[in-house]
């Protein structure tokens, strides 16, 4: 298997700068930064690699690289976002914890590319043992003179930080998170301005996923070719699956994009109790849910996602068999929502709420036949209508439980108690 993110799993201690450095880490950016490699050729070679955003929205990583004005001379910033907090999501952690140098590598090389200096990883307030996994990481680092200024003797500097969150799940919206960088609440801004143009302190700013950062070593050692060829054309490289729920051996599995679902299932040692599977969110809880017999035809990677009606998101798979009930599931779901909206927006603050409120009352046996319909007329008036993605993001499975699993909510209002 060829892992492009996991690469040193297999050996001693591999969160360490010794591990790294002898499965030949840091040599792409002492490469790049003495060969003055033209960030024009580094980009296109991202570009080749048809590497995708792996936050959840899948935005072109070459394609954003390029939006940064490289010849501007002012303050500009590169940002990781490691504030991994959607029901679901639990990869990012890991790579801090597990290979924290291969992330450390990629945002130097990004950094040397579109010519910045600064850099900040914000890692999610509620994981204490990846940040300072990750601040130990930094540390070596620095120590080893892979960040810092100068670097290889050159007039190139790149000082990283890493800035611990609080615990929000805003704060992983990409300018929430740029905000709370700056001190203040973390609430999303209006887009546009997108960051590339107006980010950090309003100063250009390219922001990526930690997943994403991780990927770039293996792109410039082996080409953007290589990479894309070892998932499919337009979802290059591999995916970090995050399999969670109801199966035997749930973890991180990082495969070639275009894995089918069912091999995904067997590796994470397949349904608990042999079990059948009943529902699948393919990517974190912002996704619409996919029923069983449609999950086990698809290839895990965008297109095909997309095709079987949801998306693959940050690869959070979240798997649920016959057991589950759908109303009581949809209530978690709607619950974290209502807790984690920001207020900032009329349609989200108020529109959540009343979500929540009407599933609750349907799981508890005071539901009406009418307020199925009612649930899908509020999330038709949260989507679209707010700030930021997380008001599309709680009606996304309202809608899409509904859909799917109309009869169990019927079932649970004419009867008072679940179907399962
Ligand atoms: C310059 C343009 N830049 C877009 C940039 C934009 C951003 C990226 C994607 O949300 C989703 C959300 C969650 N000029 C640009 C441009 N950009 N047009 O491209 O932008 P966008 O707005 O499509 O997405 P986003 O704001 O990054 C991410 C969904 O992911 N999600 C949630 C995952 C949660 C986690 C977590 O907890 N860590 O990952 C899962 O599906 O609902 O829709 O950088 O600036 N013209
Ligand atoms: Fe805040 Fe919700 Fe509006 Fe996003 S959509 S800015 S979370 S109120």
């Amino acid at each position: 298997m060829n892992e492009v993110i996991f690469n040193t799993q297999h050996l001693d201690k591999p969160w360490t700068l010794e591990t790294y450095r002898s499965s030949g880490g840091y040599e792409m950016l002492k490469k790049v930064v003495t060969e003055k490699v033209p960030s024009e050729e580094i980009i296109s070679e991202v570009k080749k690699s048809a590497l995708r955003g792996r936050g959840g929205a899948g935005f072109p990583t070459g394609l954003k690289w390029s939006f940064m004005p490289r010849h501007f001379d002012g303050d500009k910033y590169l940002v990781c976002n490691s504030d991994e907090g959607e029901p679901g999501t639990f990869k990012d952690r890991d790579i801090l914890l597990l290979n924290p140098h291969v992330l450390i590598e990629g945002m130097a090389i990004a950094a040397y590319t579109m010519n910045v200096k600064v850099g900040y990883n914000y890692i999610h307030g509620e994981i204490f043992e990846a940040y300072d996994r990750f601040e130990a990481a930094l540390e070596e680092a620095r120590a080893a003179g892979f960040l810092g200024d100068n670097l290889f003797g050159t007039d190139f500097s790149f000082n990283l930080h890493a800035h611990h969150g609080y615990g929000a799940y805003i704060c992983g919206e990409e300018t929430a998170l740029l905000e709370s960088i700056e001190g203040k609440k973390g609430q999303p801004r209006f887009k546009p301005p997108f960051p590339a143009s107006y980010g950090l302190y309003g100063k250009p700013t390219t922001i990526n996923n930690t997943e994403t950062f991780a990927c770039i070593p293996y792109i410039i050692r082996h080409g953007g070719q290589q990479f894309l060829e070892l998932g499919k054309p337009n979802n290059g490289g591999t995916k970090i699956f995050s399999v969670s729920g109801h199966v035997n051996k749930p973890g991180n599995y990082e495969v070639p994009m275009g894995t089918p679902f069912s091999e995904l299932l067997e590796m994470a040692g397949g349904m608990r109790g042999g079990r059948k599977l009943k529902a699948c969110i393919p990517g974190g809880s912002s996704v619409p849910v996919v029923p069983g017999d449609i999950m086990m035809d698809v290839t895990m990677d965008y297109d095909a996602i997309a095709k079987a009606g949801s998306s693959l998101g940050a690869g959070s798979v979240i798997i649920m068999d016959d057991t589950v009930c759908m109303v009581k599931a949809l209530e978690r779901l709607s619950y974290f929502y209502y807790e984690e909206s920001c207020g900032q927006c009329t349609p989200c603050r108020e529109g959540t709420g009343w979500l929540y409120r009407i599933v609750h009352r349907i799981e508890h046996g005071k539901g009406k036949l009418e307020d199925l319909d009612l649930l899908v007329d509020v999330s038709n008036n949260i989507g679209g209508r707010t700030i930021c993605a997380l008001g599309d993001a709680a009606a996304t499975p309202v809608k899409s439980f509904i859909k799917h699993f109309r009869e169990e909510f019927e079932y649970h209002i004419k009867h008072g108690k679940c179907m399962v």
